[in-house]
C-alpha cells in the first residue's frame, strides 16, 4: 500500500510553502510540495527537502530545566518548574507594584519563521505582568519600515505586498530571492521573467548574486550607499518629469516638499559615493519610466545597512512617485487575519529613549534596558522561540543581560545558547508535534490562512505551548475556578455566539482575566474544537474581527453572502477545514485604499527629509582600521535561521565559511580553505575561507544560521560554524528604528594563529564525526 502524504507547510523561511509529507514513527521521511496549497502551488526549495531532519535529532528537550548555583542545569518536574516560576513572577509583579514602577518584565520572540500558535499566549503573560517591552526579530529588520509605513499610510501594520508575479519590472534592492525566497515561488519566478521578453528586473546588490545574475541590470552598489544611489534615482526621475503627476495629485499629499529636497541632490556626486556606472543608473531610469507596472522588492541589505529608516523611505517613493502602487503588478497594502503587530507611534523607552514601533523595542537595545541602574530596568526576561544569545548584535553583551536577571525562562524546543544561560527552561512540543499556523499573510489582492495539523504526538516531557502558558496562569490564580470554567466551555458548545459575552462578564469579576483573553479561549472554546485543535481558539476572534472589518472581502472569498456574526463562523469553519490552506479576503485593486488610513499617503515626512538633507559622501569613508565591509548573516542554501540544529542536514557550506573574492584574501597571505580571523572592534572569531569571485571587491560575507552548539560523537558539545554576533557591535544602529547594521559590518581580515587554526580544524572535525553518524 503506498504510503499516506499529510499536508502541512515549512517553516524554515518565512514564505510558509504548502508541503506533503510521509512520516514513519516520529519522522518525516518524504517531502514534496502541495499542489492543492492555493497559495505557492506545489513549490518547494532545497531546504524544505531536508525538512526530514527537522525535530527528529537527539538534541531535543524533553524535560524542564533549573539552573544550579555553578550554572550547569538539573531537570526537574513539569509541577515543580510552573509552581517556583509562578511564585518568582509573582515576586517580581509584587516588588514592581509596591514600587509603583512599570512591570519590569520583558517577553522576547513569541514565533520564529512559522509557528505563531504560542506568541498570542506569552504577549497574554507580558500583560499580565504589567509590562510593556517586547522584542522580537520584526525590530531587527523591519520596524523603520513600520515606521515609515505609519507616517506615510498612517498606521504601522500598514504594510506593503508585492505583485511579483504580475509585475513588468521588478526592482530588487538588498535581497537574495533566489536564496532567501522572501517571495512565494521565488526560484519560478524569477526564471519566468528572465525568460520573457516583456518583463525585466532589477538588481541593486554589491555582490553578483545569483538573483542578479538571472537580472537585466546589475548596479553593484558600494555597501552601505544606497540612500545616495535611491536619492539620485529619483532625482532623475523628477528631473525629467518622470512623476505621476495625476497619482500624485489624486492620492498623495506633500510632493513638492519632498521634490525640493531631491533637488537638492548631486546627483554625479552621490553616483561616484556609490561607485556604480552614470551609465548603468540613466539606464535604470529608462526602465522605470518605461515600466507599465514595476514592483519594489527590498529586504536586508537595506533594512539591515546604513540608513536603514531612510532607505526604506526612499524605496517607497520610488514606487510612490512613479505611480506604481494600487494597481495590478505593483506595490499594495494588504490585510491581516490577525496582525502580527500593533501601532505605537509617539511611545518612548525611558532608559534609552528609542520608540516603540509596531509595539516593539529595537533588540539592540534590550541589554540595554536590563544592565542600568535606572530603576525601571528590565528585571525578568521570558524568551519564547528565539535565541538571541546567537542572533541578536553583540552576544556577550546579551550574555551579560540575561544572566544579570532576576529571573529567566526560556521556552524552546532545544537547548539553545539562551536556554544555556537561563534559571528555567521549558521544553516546548515542536512544529510538527501541534497544531501551528503563521500569520505572515503578506497577500493582495488575494490573502490566504492555513493552518497546520499535528503529525506527531508531543514528545514525552515537552508541553504545547498553549497549555504550558495555560497552567502556568492557573499556578498564577488568574484563570477561574473550574466550575465558571466548565460553564463557558458550556456557553461555547451550545451558543458561539453567547460566549463572547459570557466570556465578557467573568472577566469583569475576576482581576487580570482581561489580560489573558487566548488563554480564557483556549481553556474554554479551546475544549470545543475538533481534533483537539484547542491553541487554535484565539483564531476565532481574529476570523470574528476579519469579517466585520472586511465583510465583502471575506463574502468573495468564502463565496457567501452571510454577515457578521456568522460570517465570521463561516470563515472559522473553512479555516479549519482547510488543511492546504484558503483565501480569506479577496479584493479588488482600487479597494486597496479603503486600507490606508490616512486620506491620502503622506509623501513629506520631516524626519526623512532632513536625514536626506544631512547626508554627505564625505562623512562616511571607511575605517582605515577595518577596511573590509562585512555581511553578516547572509542567507545561503543551507542555513535557516537557528531552526535546523543538527549540521547533518546540510549539504553544503558545513563549516559556514568567510566568502572572499581569491585577491583580498590573498592580501593577507591567505588562500581557500584556511583558517583566517575576522575582527572588530567588539570581538575576533576564526572562520574557514572560501573564494567567490561575485563578492565585491573589499567585501566579505559570513553566513547567519550557525553557531549552534550540538552533542558531538564524545559526549561533549561543538559549535558548528561561527557565532558571527560575537563580531557585531549593538551600538551600530539606525538611530531610528535601532535596527543593526549587519549587512556592512566594518572588519579587518588577519591570517588565524596556528594554535587558531588548530582549534578551528578539531572542532570542524567533530562537527564532519555528528554529521557521519546522523547519516549512516
Ligand atoms: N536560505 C535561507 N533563506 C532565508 C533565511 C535563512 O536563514 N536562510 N532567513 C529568512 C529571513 S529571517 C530573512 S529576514 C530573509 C532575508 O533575506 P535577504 O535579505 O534576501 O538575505 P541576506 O542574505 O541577509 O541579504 C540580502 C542581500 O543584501 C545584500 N547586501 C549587503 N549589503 C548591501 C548593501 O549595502 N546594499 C544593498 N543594496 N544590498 C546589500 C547582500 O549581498 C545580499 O544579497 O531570508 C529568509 N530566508
Ligand atoms: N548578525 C546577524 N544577526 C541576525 C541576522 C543577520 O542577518 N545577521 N538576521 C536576523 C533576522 S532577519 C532574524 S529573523 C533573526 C532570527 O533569530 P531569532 O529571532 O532568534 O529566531 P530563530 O533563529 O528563527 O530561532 C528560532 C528558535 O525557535 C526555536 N523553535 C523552533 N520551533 C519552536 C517551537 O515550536 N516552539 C518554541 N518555543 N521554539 C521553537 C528554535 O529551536 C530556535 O531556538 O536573526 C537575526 N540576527
Ligand atoms: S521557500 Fe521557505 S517556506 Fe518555501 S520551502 Fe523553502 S524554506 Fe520552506
Ligand atoms: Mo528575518
Amino acid at each position: 500500500m503506498a504510503a499516506e502524504w499529510h499536508k502541512t507547510a515549512c517553516s524554515l523561511c518565512y514564505v510558509n510553502c504548502g508541503l506533503e509529507v510521509q512520516i514513519e514513527g516520529r519522522s518525516i521521511t518524504r517531502v514534496r510540495g502541495d499542489k492543492a496549497n492555493p497559495r505557492s502551488e506545489g513549490y518547494l526549495c532545497q531546504k524544505a527537502q531536508r525538512l526530514t531532519f527537522l525535530g527528529n535529532h537527539n538534541d531535543r528537550l524533553t524535560t524542564p530545566l533549573r539552573r544550579r548555583p555553578d550554572g550547569t542545569h538539573e531537570p526537574i518536574d513539569w509541577d515543580t518548574a510552573l509552581r517556583e516560576i509562578a511564585e518568582r513572577l509573582t515576586a517580581v509583579r509584587d516588588a514592581d507594584r509596591a514600587a509603583g514602577r512599570p512591570g519590569s518584565f520583558a517577553y522576547i520572540g513569541g514565533g520564529g519563521q512559522g509557528n505563531h500558535s504560542g506568541g498570542g499566549y506569552g504577549k497574554s503573560l507580558l500583560s499580565w505582568m504589567g509590562g510593556t517591552r517586547y522584542f522580537n526579530a520584526l525590530s531587527q529588520e523591519k520596524t523603520g519600515d513600520f515606521w515609515v509605513n505609519g507616517r506615510m499610510f498612517g498606521d504601522q501594520t500598514c504594510h506593503t505586498a508585492e505583485g511579483v508575479e504580475e509585475c513588468d519590472l521588478l526592482l530588487v534592492i538588498g535581497c537574495n530571492p533566489w536564496l532567501a525566497h522572501g517571495f512565494t515561488n521565488a526560484r519560478s519566478t524569477i526564471n519566468t521573467i528572465k525568460n520573457d521578453p516583456d518583463r525585466k528586473m532589477i538588481v541593486i546588490d554589491p555582490r553578483r548574486t545569483e538573483t542578479a545574475e538571472a537580472a537585466e541590470l546589475h548596479l553593484a552598489v558600494r555597501p552601505g550607499t544606497d540612500a545616495y544611489l535611491l536619492s539620485a534615482i529619483l532625482a532623475m526621475i523628477i528631473e525629467r518629469g518622470g512623476q505621476d503627476a495625476e497619482f500624485l495629485a489624486t492620492r498623495t499629499e506633500g510632493f513638492p516638499d519632498v521634490a525640493a529636497v531631491l533637488g537638492r541632490v548631486p546627483v554625479d556626486e552621490w553616483i561616484a559615493h556609490a561607485e556604480v556606472e552614470r551609465a548603468d543608473v540613466e539606464r535604470a531610469v529608462d526602465m522605470i519610466l518605461a515600466a507599465r507596472a514595476m514592483t519594489v522588492r527590498v529586504e536586508l541589505g537595506i533594512q539591515q545597512g546604513r540608513h536603514s529608516t531612510l532607505n526604506s523611505y526612499l524605496e517607497k517613493l520610488l514606487y510612490l512617485v512613479t505611480g506604481n502602487f494600487g494597481r495590478e503588478g505593483t506595490n499594495n497594502l494588504h490585510t491581516w487575519l490577525l496582525p502580527l503587530w500593533g501601532n505605537s507611534p509617539g511611545q518612548y523607552s525611558e532608559i534609552t529613549g528609542f520608540e516603540y514601533i509596531g509595539g516593539l523595542l529595537p533588540t539592540n537595545s534590550m541589554a540595554e534596558e536590563v544592565l542600568t541602574d535606572h530603576p525601571n530596568r528590565v528585571r525578568a526576561l521570558w524568551v519564547e522561540s528565539s535565541n538571541p544569545a546567537n542572533t541578536y548584535a553583540d552576544t556577550r553583551l546579551v550574555e551579560e543581560a540575561v544572566e544579570a536577571c532576576e529571573l529567566s525562562v526560556v521556552v524552546d524546543v532545544a537547548y539553545t545558547e539562551t536556554a544555556a544561560l537561563a534559571d528555567y527552561v521549558l521544553p516546548a512540543a515542536a512544529q510538527h508535534e501541534k497544531w501551528e499556523f503563521t500569520l505572515f499573510d503578506f497577500e493582495w489582492p488575494t490573502n490566504y490562512f492555513q493552518i497546520r495539523r499535528p503529525l506527531f504526538e508531543p514528545l514525552p516531557g515537552t508541553l504545547v505551548e498553549a497549555e504550558m502558558y495555560a497552567r502556568l496562569f492557573d499556578e498564577l490564580g488568574v484563570l477561574p475556578d473550574a466550575a465558571t470554567l466548565a460553564e463557558l466551555v458550556e456557553t461555547a458548545r451550545s451558543d458561539r455566539a453567547k460566549l463572547l459575552r459570557r466570556a465578557g462578564e467573568v472577566m469583569a469579576t475576576h482581576p487580570g482575566l482581561a489580560e489573558i483573553a487566548p488563554v480564557l479561549l483556549y481553556r474554554t472554546l479551546g475544549e470545543t474544537l475538533p481534533d483537539g485543535a484547542a491553541a487554535l481558539a484565539p483564531l476565532w476572534a481574529g476570523c470574528h474581527r476579519t469579517a466585520k472589518l472586511l465583510t465583502t472581502a471575506v463574502q468573495r472569498a468564502l463565496g457567501s453572502d452571510s454577515t457578521a456574526p456568522e460570517l465570521g463562523e463561516q470563515l472559522f469553519d473553512r479555516i479549519l477545514s482547510s488543511p492546504s490552506g484558503t483565501p480569506f479576503s479577496t479584493h479588488e485593486y482600487d479597494e486597496v485604499w479603503e486600507l490606508v488610513r490616512n486620506d491620502r499617503v503622506q509623501l513629506a515626512v520631516p524626519e526623512m527629509l532632513e536625514w536626506l538633507d544631512r547626508l554627505d559622501p564625505a562623512t562616511e569613508r571607511p575605517d582605515p582600521q577595518y577596511p573590509f565591509s562585512l555581511i553578516s548573516g547572509q542567507r545561503r542554501s543551507h542555513n535557516a535561521n537557528q531552526i535546523l540544529r543538527p549540521p547533518a542536514w546540510r549539504k553544503t557550506d558545513m563549516d559556514g565559511a568567510l566568502r572572499a573574492r581569491s585577491a583580498d584574501l590573498a592580501s593577507i597571505g591567505a588562500d581557500a580553505g584556511d583558517w583566517v580571523a575576522v575582527v572588530t572592534r567588539t570581538g575576533r572569531i576564526v572562520v574557514r575561507a572560501e573564494v567567490d569571485e561575485s563578492m565585491r571587491p573589499m567585501q566579505v560575507a559570513l553566513p547567519h544560521g550557525f553557531g549552534m552548539s550540538v552533542p558531538d560523537t564524545h559526549g561533549g558539545r561543538v559549535v558548528n560554524g561561527p557565532r558571527i554576533n560575537l563580531i557585531t557591535d549593538a551600538t551600530d544602529r539606525d538611530p531610528i528604528a535601532g535596527t543593526p547594521h549587519h549587512k556592512d559590518v566594518p572588519v579587518r581580515l588577519e591570517p588565524a594563529t596556528a594554535a587558531e587554526s588548530e582549534a578551528a580544524e578539531r572542532d570542524s572535525e567533530r562537527v564532519r564525526e555528528v554529521v557521519a553518524a546522523a547519516r549512516a
